[in-house]
C-alpha cells in the first residue's frame, strides 16, 4: 500500500515514530525531530493529530494482556501525538537505540528517553521495534497519498 522507500545502493527501511502526549505538552517535538534530522534520516511523512481511544487499543494490540494497556491507550488518546515516518539504512534498530530502554530510568544518557524523561508511563516517544510491527505501524497511521517523494541533497554523504 505505502509507497516504496528510495532506490539508493543500500537498502532502506522505514519506521513509525510518534511524539506522545507528554512529548508534545512538554514542548519536545522540535528536539525530538532534530535529534533524527541530524542523524541523517530522512522524514518521508507526518501528521498533528489526536487518535482516538479505539485506535490506539489497535496500535498497542500485542499489549492487550498486560495491566497498563487500558491506562496507556487512554493516555495516548488524551491529547495530541506528533506522527512521524522515517527511513534509513537499518533505520528500526537504530531509532530503538536512540530512544534508549522502555523505562527511562534504564536509559542511558545519551538516549532521547535517557535525556529528556522520567517515568515508564510517561516516556515522551514510541517507535517501532520490529520490522515487521513497522511494517504495520506504518501502515495503520499513515495512507499512501500521505508519504511525500523527495531525495535529500545529503544522501550521497550519508551512504556509499
Ligand atoms: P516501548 O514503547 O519501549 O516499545 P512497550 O513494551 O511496547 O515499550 O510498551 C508500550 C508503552 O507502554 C511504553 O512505551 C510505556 O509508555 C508503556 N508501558 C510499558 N510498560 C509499562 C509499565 O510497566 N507501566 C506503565 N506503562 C508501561
Ligand atoms: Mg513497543
Amino acid at each position: 500500500l505505502n509507497p516504496k522507500p528510495s532506490r539508493l545502493s543500500v537498502d532502506m527501511e522505514r519506521t513509525f515514530i510518534a511524539v506522545k502526549p507528554d512529548g508534545v505538552q512538554r514542548g519536545l517535538i522540535g528536539e525530538i525531530i532534530k535529534r533524527f534530522e541530524t542523524r541523517g534520516f530522512k522524514l518521508v511523512a507526518s501528521k498533528f493529530m489526536k487518535a482516538s481511544e479505539d485506535f490506539m487499543k489497535t496500535h498497542y494490540l500485542d499489549l492487550k494482556d498486560m495491566p497498563f494497556y487500558a491506562g496507556l491507550c487512554k493516555y495516548m488518546s488524551s491529547g495530541p501525538v506528533f506522527a512521524m515516518v522515517w527511513e534509513g539504512q537499518n533505520i528500526v534498530k537504530l531509532v530503538r537505540m536512540m530512544l534508549g530502554e522502555t523505562n527511562p530510568a534504564d536509559s542511558k544518557p545519551g538516549s532521547i528517553r535517557g535525556d529528556l524523561c522520567i517515568n515508564i508511563g510517561r516516556n515522551i516517544i514510541h517507535g517501532s521495534d520490529t520490522l515487521e510491527n513497522a511494517k504495520r505501524e506504518v501502515g495503520l497511521w499513515f495512507k499512501a497519498e500521505e508519504f511525500v517523494e523527495w531525495t535529500p541533497c545529503a544522501q550521497p554523504f550519508l551512504y556509499e
